[in-house]
Order: C-alpha cells, then structure tokens, then sequence
C-alpha cells in the first residue's frame, strides 16, 4: 500500500515539474481574428464597445468558426491613441469594464474552444503612467525609467532631428526636469528605456499577470521602435519624393528603428511564454508581432527571434486597386521565397491602421481576404472583414478621434486618419446598426448599415459572410489547404490570377479574372489534371455562378472581374 502510494506521489511530482508544452503548433494553419473592442459591441450604452459586449457576441465567432481572435488595447488609458496610451498594464479601462468582466470573457471564451490573445504594448506609457509621473518628478528608480535628455542650443532645441511617427519631433522638453523626453508615437506617449534592464523586468511581471488569467498569447505592437542608438545619432534624409522637413518619412530611420536587440528581447519574451506553458502544462502560447518595414529580411528574420507569426503587411502595402494579376501572383511568391523553410506563412488582411480589404478593390471585394484563407499557413483577418464592411471616410474633423489626424487640420486630416477603418461593427438594421442603443456613438456607423450587415448576410444564400464562413470552414477540414502543394500563375496575359492547391486526391483553384470588360476564357488542365467537371465552392458575391453547382471543365469561360474557387475529388481510376 504504503509503495503505491509513494509511487502515486513519485509520478505526481514529476507531472509538475516535468511539465511539457501542449498542443504545439495549433496555431500553424489557424484563423486569427483581431477585434477592435471600442467598436465590436456595446453593452451598456455609451456609445463604446467593450467587454460584456464581446461576451455577449461570442456566438459570432463560433458562428464564424474563429478559435483564435486578439483584441487591441484594453487596459486602463485616457483614450489618446485608442487604448495604445497606457495607464495601468495590469488593469481594463473602465470604458471596456473591469478586470472581472475580463476574467468572465476568457472563462467563457475557453469553454466555447476560442483563445484569446492580448495586444501587448511594451513600447511606450501614457503621460498619465504613474512611473512617468515619478520620472518627471526624479524619483528614485523610475528616473530612468523613460529616455531623458539635454536638448541642443543651450537645451531650447531637441537633443536630435528625430522624427515621431506621427509627425513633428520625437522629443517633447519638460520643465519640471529641464530636460527633454524621446516619444516614438504621440507626447503624450512617451517611450519606455529598454537600456534600463528594470523597465525589462516591470514587462516580464506584466506578461506572468495576464498568463495567470489565462490568455493563449501575445500580438506585440510597435517592435522595430523599442530600442534606439546610444548616441542619439542625428537621422539622414530618406530623399523620398512628397515628404517635407517634420514628416516621419522625410528621414530614413536608421537610429530608431530596428536596432539588433528589438530581435533579442522578442525573443526573451518568448521564452517567458515557453517557460510559463511548460511548467503548467498548458497549450503553446503565441507570440505575434507588429513590424512595418519593407525589407523582408527585417521581417523573416523575427521568424528566428521567436515570433510565431511576424506579421505580412507586405499582403497590406502592396496591394491596392490598380494591381494586375502578375503583380498580386508577385506579392504571394515573394513571401513564401523569403519565408525560412520550416515556418508558417501569414497573410493579413487589414488592420485598425489601414485601410479595410473590401474597399482596396470595390469589384473584387473580397479578394485579400479568400487568398488569405486558401493560400499555406495562418489567415489573420479584421474585425468586419467577413461581413465585407467598408471604409468610412464621412467623419467629420469634428468626430475626428485618430491623434495621427487631430493634429493636422480641417483640410488635410482626412490624408492621415485611421478613424475610417475602426467604426462600429455593423450587425444588423436597426438603429446603430445594432452596436449600441446610445444616442451617438464614438465614431459614427457606416451609412450603408441597413443593407450592408451581419444579419442581412445570415439571410442571403451567398453573401461576404457565407463565403468567409464556408472558407474558415473548409480551411479547417482540407488536408489540401494545410499541407497541398501550392502553384501561383497568371494566365492570358496576366488578366487571370490562378492560385491552386494539389493534394495527392484533391484539387482546389482559386481563379480571378482582372479584366473588368473581358470574359476569359481558361483552361485549368495543369490544376485540375484529368478532371471534367469541378464543384464551385464559392465566386464573386453577386455573380450568375452559384456555389455549389458542378462545372465542366478544364475549359471556363470566366466572366469580367469574376473570381472562382472550385474544387475537384481526383477519383482513382481502376
Ligand atoms: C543657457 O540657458 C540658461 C537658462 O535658461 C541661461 O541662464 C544661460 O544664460 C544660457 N546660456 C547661454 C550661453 O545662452
Ligand atoms: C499600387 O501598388 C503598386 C505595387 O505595389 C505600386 O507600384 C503603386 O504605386 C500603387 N499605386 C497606388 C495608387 O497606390
Ligand atoms: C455623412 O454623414 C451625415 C451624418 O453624420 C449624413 O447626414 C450624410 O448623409 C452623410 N453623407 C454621406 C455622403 O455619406
Ligand atoms: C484524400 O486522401 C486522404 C488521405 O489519403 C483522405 O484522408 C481524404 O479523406 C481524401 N479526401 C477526399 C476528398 O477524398
Ligand atoms: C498596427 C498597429 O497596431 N499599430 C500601432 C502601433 O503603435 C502605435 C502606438 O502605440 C499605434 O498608434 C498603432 O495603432
Ligand atoms: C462588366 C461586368 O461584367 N462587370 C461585373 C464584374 O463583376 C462584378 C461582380 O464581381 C459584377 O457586379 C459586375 O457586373
Ligand atoms: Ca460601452
Ligand atoms: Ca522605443
């Protein structure tokens, strides 16, 4: 008895401490899902989303078949930057709730198998952060918590020509110390000095706080900007055309942007991810991160340093309206031939700092977002993407929120904001779209809410929201999609985009067709080898081609603008 009992105990101990990583790699061909909690659901009224709201709409994700989704900032923050201005990183803002209400959302979240992800922002505090207060004000420790320095001509100019991304110079001069601050982003949000190995160590606390609530992983906002050159180096000129002097881009930003150990303290952060799921014997916790940059070597190789998925804003920046089929055949091919050989790739579809993906091309609505989905690896799609929501750009300077654009002016804010992007989800036709029963929201809906919604497209046999669901679940159940061979091709002078993926008994081809006059006519022998008729698995929302019909095949006449996913089963002949 007594012996059982000790090796009963034996093997109990060693559970604990010999603790293993679960579930690893759950993440390799996942769906993410980024909310913008301001504007996803309001429960109570005032005109901003928050978190009784998101629980309150999780049967949309399972609707949808989202498992994963990452929200933007939720902590406590006087709202200057959208929550990216942080007060408290251990505490909900009370706009979104409290800390309670967060613990509810994961608890919930977990039992309907959804994982969430917080948005984590170690760049910089708000101006309101208790350890900026105790700064200015030289005490102890939090001195140098923040990057401090005498300005230039007798301390009246800033100490360098550095630039803040939002314009105007990074440096901002404070009386009370009679010295001048370094501020990536806006004042009012000055950058943390990673120099100091204790600001480091506060981090490492605040990831172990939320792990302890149960999170699934990390999206890191603003990498490339944490560490800066010692010697506070002036910046060179970048020579862009259309850029003048106090203009973020009017200089190239080899001092303040990616600095070899932005890579090395991602991956240190990891390892504090790894560790902590190692030793409770929990599912693999993710690390994304935030790095714009048109050199994909800077991007691969976060690949290297620990992020699970370096973000492709290649998939954003370079494409737009005027592109032809070579041009987006490029952009995938250039991702994956950069992509090291034993990672996944990721294709984002838009975010709350770009434009929305159904506006990038009217015609083609949802183009970005169904490559996303069929093409290898992780699909990270925003909040509205999958009801196909579009940018808004009647809001007014008055209801202007977006700082990037506050500090332009009546004229020319509309250039610079990103309030168009970030308005309320639309999920119905009643008032507010069904967001909020305030009198007035904090940006104002899209006007095309009555016809453009959630529950219009839950009615409509073939709709943005039927399309997105039917994709999110056949990227679930297709071997094809998760571990096919990938073939990318334009076709009749690059009028026709081919994008197709081949497993040993099944075929899937996503065709396009970029000419908005021309019907093309395609023959997809050498995607769909031997097969003479295919199943549509979706096209063009709105088009005379219905899902879910057989095709003849390989020759299809493919109508103007039109986009096509079919299918072929390869039966074995016998
Ligand atoms: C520099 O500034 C200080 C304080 O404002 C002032 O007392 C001093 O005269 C200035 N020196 C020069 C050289 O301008
Ligand atoms: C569209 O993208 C292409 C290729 O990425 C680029 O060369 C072109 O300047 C862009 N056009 C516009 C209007 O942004
Ligand atoms: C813009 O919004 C206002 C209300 O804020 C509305 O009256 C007007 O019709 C809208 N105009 C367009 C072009 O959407
Ligand atoms: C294709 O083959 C795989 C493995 O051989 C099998 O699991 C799968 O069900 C087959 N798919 C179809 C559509 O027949
Ligand atoms: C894409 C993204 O999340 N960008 C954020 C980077 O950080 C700044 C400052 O925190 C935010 O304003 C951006 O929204
Ligand atoms: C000229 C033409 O046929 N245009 C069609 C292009 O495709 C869209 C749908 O994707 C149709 O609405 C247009 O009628
Ligand atoms: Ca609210
Ligand atoms: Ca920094």
């Amino acid at each position: 008895m007594l012996i059982w009992k000790l090796y009963y105990t034996f093997l109990f101990i060693i559970g604990l401490t010999v603790g293993e990583i679960k579930n690893k790699g759950w993440w390799k061909n996942e769906v993410f899902y980024q909310v913008f909690p301001r504007s996803f659901m309001d429960s109570n009224g005032d005109g901003i989303g928050d978190l009784n709201g998101i629980i309150s709409k999780l049967d949309h994700f399972v609707d949808s078949g989202i498992t994963a989704i990452w929200m933007s900032p939720i902590y406590s923050s006087p709202m200057i930057d959208s929550g990216y201005d942080i007060t408290n990183f251990r505490d909900v803002d009370q706009i979104f709730g409290t800390i309670h209400d967060f613990e509810k959302l994961v608890q919930k979240a977990k039992k309907l198998g959804i994982k969430i992800i917080m948005d984590f922002v170690p760049n910089h505090t708000s101006i309101k952060h208790k350890w900026f207060v105790k700064s200015v004000n030289n005490i102890g420790k939090y001195k140098d918590y923040y990057i401090w320095h005498k300005g230039r001509e007798n301390n009246t100019k800033p100490p360098n020509n550095w630039i803040g991304v939002f314009g105007g110079p990074a440096w901002t001069y404070n009386k009370k110390r009679n010295l001048w601050y370094y501020h990536q982003f806006d004042y009012r949000q000055p950058d943390l000095n990673y120099r100091n190995y204790k600001v480091e160590i506060e981090m490492k606390k605040i990831l172990h706080f939320w792990l302890r609530k149960g999170i699934d992983g990390f999206r890191i906002d603003a990498v490339p900007n944490l560490f800066e050159n010692d010697d506070l180096l002036d910046e060179p000129l970048s020579n862009l055309k259309g850029y003048v002097d106090g203009e973020y881009r009017y200089h190239d930003h080899i001092y303040t942007t990616h600095d070899s150990r932005d890579y090395e303290i991602v991956a240190r952060w990891r390892k504090i991810l790894d560790e902590w799921a190692n030793y409770h014997n929990q599912e693999e916790k993710i690390v994304m991160t935030e790095v714009y940059t048109l050199s994909f070597k800077a991007v691969m190789k976060y690949y290297n340093y620990g992020s699970h998925v370096p973000f492709n804003f290649d998939f954003i920046i370079s494409i737009n309206e005027t592109l032809n089929a070579r041009q987006y055949k490029n952009v995938i091919t250039r991702w994956i031939a950069n992509l090291p050989s034993d990672k996944s790739a990721n294709w984002v579809t838009s975010n709350h700092d770009t434009g929305r993906s159904a506006s990038v091309d009217p015609i083609r609505p949802n183009i970005r977002l169904i490559l996303s989905l069929i093409l290898p690896g992780i699909s990270c799609v925003y909040y509205g993407d999958e009801i196909g929501m579009e940018n808004n750009f009647n809001i007014t300077w008055e209801q202007t929120q977006d700082p990037q654009a506050c500090r332009t002016d009546p004229k020319t804010y509309q250039k610079v904001s990103r309030d168009f992007s970030r308005t309320p989800f639309q999920w119905d036709d009643t008032m507010n779209a069904g967001f909020s029963k305030a009198r007035k929201t904090w940006l104002p809906v899209h006007k095309n809410y009555k016809i453009l919604n959630l529950k219009n497209q839950k009615f409509e046999p073939e709709s943005h929201f039927k399309l997105f669901k039917t994709l999110v679940a056949l990227k679930k159940s297709s071997e094809t999609l998760k571990s096919g061979s990938l073939i990318t091709d334009t076709l009749n002078n690059d009028k026709v985009l081919v994008v197709s993926r081949q497993s040993s008994n099944e075929s899937i081809v996503f065709i396009v067709n970029f000419s908005d006059d021309v019907s093309q006519n395609v023959n997809l022998n050498k995607y769909l080898p031997g097969a003479v008729r295919a199943t549509v698995i979706i096209s063009s929302v709105g088009s005379n081609i219905r899902w879910g019909t057989s095709i003849k095949v390989p020759d299809v006449e493919l109508p103007p603008s039109i986009m096509l996913l079919l299918t072929s089963i390869t039966v074995e002949s016998t």
